[in-house]
């Protein structure tokens, strides 16, 4: 098999892409996340535009990953440990579509995937609102500005990075530990 064929892309909207890139970025097995844009109206919208909340983009991340070390199954499993599912176009303080709860498929086995977690998630009873997660075929991605890539990483003392994003760190951290690229 060549190097080619053990990527696989699954792309993610679960409320400010700072914070799933943060994490996603250090899942071993994970070999590149980009954050940006989708879903929305337009062509290549700028975060401005996707921050008024009118474009109907949501802020996704797009992981490239190797299937062989780790599974689109095990990334949900952190994807919905690691935000709100059930707050309609909202995660905690963050409030707007572009924050909605979304995942984009690349395949019909992605999709099947997502529908079986969702509903094995809204039968376990761990939440006590059912799921509002978006499951909408993938299209196309449009890559954020280069000041939001690897935003968490440059910017660690940022307010919203000391304050939202690092706890969420590092209860993923916690939570995942056998997971992690160190
Ligand atoms: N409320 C945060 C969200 C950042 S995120 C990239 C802020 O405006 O800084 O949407």
């Amino acid at each position: 098999m060549s190097l080619q064929e053990q990527k696989e892309t699954a792309t993610l909207g679960g409320g400010c892409f700072w914070c799933l890139e943060a994490v996603f970025e250090q899942l071993r097995g994970v070999e590149g996340v980009q954050s940006g844009y989708w879903g929305g109206s337009m062509a290549n919208p700028t975060y401005q535009q996707v921050c008024s909340g009118n474009t109907g983009h949501a802020e996704v991340v797009q992981i490239t990953f190797n299937p062989q070390v780790i599974s689109f199954a095990e990334l949900l499993e952190v994807f919905f440990d690691i935000h709100d599912p059930t707050t309609w176009n909202r995660q905690g303080a963050d409030v707007g579509s572009q924050y909605r709860s979304v995942i984009f498929y690349h395949s019909p086995e992605q999709k099947r995937i997502a529908e079986e977690k969702i509903m094995a998630l809204n039968a376990s009873g761990v939440y006590s609102a059912p799921l509002v997660t978006q499951l909408v075929p993938f299209e196309v991605f449009y890559r954020a500005e280069d000041y939001h890539q690897g935003y968490f990483r440059n910017n660690p003392y940022q307010g919203y990075c000391q304050v939202v994003i690092a706890p969420k760190v590092a209860k993923f951290r916690e939570h995942f530990a056998a997971k992690l690229k160190v």
